[in-house]
């Protein structure tokens, strides 16, 4: 062996050293994948960012209040055991300004009538307010004895009746249909057999609420596709006209979805003048 040259242990060593350096830098990635996949999974704060971006996009509330308001309807509850009146708080905390003569109010017509709205300003629904907005399109709820949201797991529409999400959408519309006023706009699927339901939240709530001392009329617009399969002459409609609050008129025209497209694309339309 020549001088100055490493011998087998010092070569050894390196080779520790190495090994060591790779395992060292191993573990770093799995301590750090394992933070991120934690703090990703954290479902109250990602539920609560959503939460409060969402409530931040409309002016003049207190967002954080807001939140502990829509939150202590559901956390720590058994999420079957949460009736509506558990989001009296959030109603109160959510005051809005009704848009009279603009409101609509839809049944099994969700995506037609947003697709509506977001194109023409004309109409508000309960989605485009604070109330609503905060919270479409998400599910959530508590666990007894936790003081967290969670977002997997939650008991649905046939597990339970009085779970988080259906008990919120049936106090948010209450809280919207008390407010209707003046001539007041519902789009219901003539795509179906029975357009009305008195089972659904337009039947069972909204309907109930209207009040012929703040509503004119209430004009429903029948969405038609090409072969529809109900009219203004469903028979659900009937049914329809005798919960309505006698002082309130009632009017009913059957819209192509075509035609409602061009209304919402025509900007000299002035609204709901189109059909
Ligand atoms: O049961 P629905 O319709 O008749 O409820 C619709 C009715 C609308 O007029 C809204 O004002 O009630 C209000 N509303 C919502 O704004 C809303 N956004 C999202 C009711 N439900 C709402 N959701 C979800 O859609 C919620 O999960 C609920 O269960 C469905 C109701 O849809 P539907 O049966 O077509």
């Amino acid at each position: 062996m020549e001088q100055g040259e490493p011998g087998p242990r010092k070569k050894s060593w390196r080779r520790r050293y190495i090994v060591l350096g790779v395992l060292g830098a191993l573990v770093l990635i799995v301590v750090i994948a394992v933070v991120v996949a934690l703090v990703l999974r954290n479902d109250t704060l990602q539920f609560k960012g959503i939460f409060i971006d969402r409530c931040k996009k409309f002016n003049g509330y207190d967002c954080k209040k807001v939140w502990e308001a829509f939150e202590q309807a559901y956390v720590g509850r058994d999420p079957c055991d949460v009736p509506m009146e558990a989001y009296d708080p959030f109603v109160a905390a959510t005051p809005f300004e009704p848009a009279c003569n603009r409101m609509m109010f839809w049944s099994k017509t969700k995506d037609v009538v947003h697709e509506f709205t977001a194109k023409s300003d004309c109409f508000v629904t309960l989605e485009d307010t604070v109330l609503g907005a905060v919270a479409d399109g998400l599910i959530w709820c508590g666990k007894e004895g936790s003081s967290e949201t969670f977002t997997t797991d939650c008991p649905g529409w046939r597990d339970c009746v009085n779970n988080p999400v259906r008990s919120f959408w049936n106090r948010v519309s209450a809280a919207f249909a008390d407010a209707a006023c003046g001539n007041v706009t519902a789009m219901l699927n003539g795509s179906i057999e029975t357009p009305f339901s008195s089972q659904s939240i337009f039947g069972s709530i909204e309907l109930l609420r209207f009040n012929s001392t703040r509503m004119e009329s209430l004009n429903i617009v029948m969405v038609t596709q090409k072969n529809p399969v109900a009219n203004c002459t469903n028979e659900s409609l009937n049914i329809l006209q005798r919960k309505l609050d006698k002082g309130i008129q009632y009017y009913c025209n059957d819209v192509s979805e075509a035609q409602l497209e061009e209304c919402s694309n025509n900007s000299q339309t002035t609204c709901g003048a189109c059909w």
